[in-house]
């Protein structure tokens, strides 16, 4: 894998996977982890969550917390608030560090974006049954603002099958190549930035489900969302977010730690 043509000149020869990397912005990967790396991670993304929810303080809840029962589910909308996500796994968990370093996932982030990189940030997004809001639309190049917007590559590990109903990613085919466009974020949710409704009006997302273990990787300019979780399943995942060492998030939209960056390669 070292010796394929890195950027978005490859094509041809390159791979079918890689290939289809830069043409449509995303492509999915299955079968990288195993069912006992998934299970672990589970195991210490829960723990994780509990003891940050015990301490968790009122001005970050609107932060880390959504309004479960999103689907219309009155038992769930009975609960209380649940826990979106948590930040930067790969730098305060060793587990997620581990799985960071994972070497079937690491070549593959070396042949999306070269050798030598570094995790700048990562998350992990919660979305219990009937639970779990949608992510609207928007392009992880916006929030990061990379100097260098091929370099920077998102690879989001499906900790359990995520497929329509629980709530996995959509993608806008090819729209990597269109730049990065404003984005704005709703009244008291600084944390949602999204393309305005005016912009991407019309625009089909594609479902990209993804077996557990499996990873989808996608570009730092392609459009992509999640719908709410409804079914009776959970749906966790890792995104963690790569860049190539050296490539900073220039212009970030939101504050990022730069000390959390953990070099993997190089
Ligand atoms: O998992 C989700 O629902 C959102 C993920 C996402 O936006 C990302 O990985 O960039």
């Amino acid at each position: 894998m070292s010796s394929v043509t890195v950027g978005p000149e490859a094509t041809g020869a390159q791979p079918d996977w890689l290939r289809r990397y830069w043409q449509d912005g995303h492509v999915t990967v299955p079968g990288i982890f195993s069912a006992e790396q998934t299970q672990a991670a589970i195991a210490d993304a829960m723990a994780w969550a509990d003891a940050f929810l015990a301490e968790l303080d009122a001005e970050k809840r609107a932060w880390y917390l959504d309004r479960a029962g999103a689907s219309g589910d009155p038992e769930a909308a009975a609960r209380s608030a649940v826990l979106r996500k948590l930040d930067n796994p790969h730098a305060l968990r060793p587990l997620f560090r581990a799985l960071a370093a994972h070497p079937p996932l690491v070549e593959r982030v070396e042949a999306l974006i070269g050798r030598g990189v570094s995790v700048y940030f990562s998350q992990i997004f919660f979305k219990p049954p009937h639970g779990g809001g949608p992510k609207p639309v928007h392009q992880d190049n916006f929030y990061f603002g990379p100097a260098d917007p091929d370099g920077m590559v998102t690879a989001w590990i499906a900790l359990e099958d995520a497929d329509l109903e629980n709530g996995c990613l959509h993608y806008a085919e090819g729209s990597h190549r269109r730049g990065v466009l404003p984005h704005s974020a709703p009244e008291g949710r600084p944390f949602d930035l999204q393309i305005p409704e005016k912009a991407r009006a019309g625009q089909a997302m594609t479902p990209a489900p993804v077996p557990a273990g499996g990873v989808s990787f996608h570009h730092g300019g392609t459009w992509h969302q999640s719908a709410d979780n409804r079914s009776k399943r959970w749906r966790r995942a890792c995104a963690l977010h790569y860049v190539r060492n050296g490539n900073a998030f220039a212009t970030p939209a939101l504050p990022y730690d730069h000390s959390l960056v953990v070099r993997i390669t190089g």
